[in-house]
């Protein structure tokens, strides 16, 4: 499958990695549109929220667990951030493996990504 997303967590592609386990993986943003711009993924390929299902319940609890993780790590789970996943045409999802944006390190006053 060619997904950009399951080659960066096969190490097929480099990426700033900030946080790995076994079913989750999460690196920075090519293109940050905060301080803080870190994408978390799951590293078994499903496409979007819109396609999950009960099988994926275990790689989402550990996604929401790091999200927690990252932003300790990162200084910013006092101060606050937002987590987004875009959905398909609509939602302006430009990659076609989940993923949740983490912005933060500074007011996120309207939409970015
Ligand atoms: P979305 O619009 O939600 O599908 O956002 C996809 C994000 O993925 C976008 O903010 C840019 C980021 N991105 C795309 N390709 C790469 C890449 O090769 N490496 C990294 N680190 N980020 C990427």
């Amino acid at each position: 499958m060619d997904c950009i997303f399951c080659k960066i967590a096969n190490k097929e592609i480099p990426s700033s990695i900030v946080f790995e386990n076994d079913r989750v993986i999460a690196f920075r943003d090519i293109n940050p549109v905060a301080p803080v711009h870190i994408l978390v993924i799951p590293k078994n390929h499903v496409e979007s929220v819109q396609h999950l299902n009960e099988e994926h319940y275990d790689d989402l609890k550990e996604i929401f667990k790091a999200i927690k993780e990252i932003a300790v790590k990162e200084g910013i789970d006092k101060t606050g951030y937002r987590v987004i996943s875009n959905y398909g045409k609509d939602g302006g999802q430009e990659v076609n493996h989940l993923h949740f944006h983490i912005l933060g390190g500074e007011t996120i006053g309207k939409l970015r990504c």
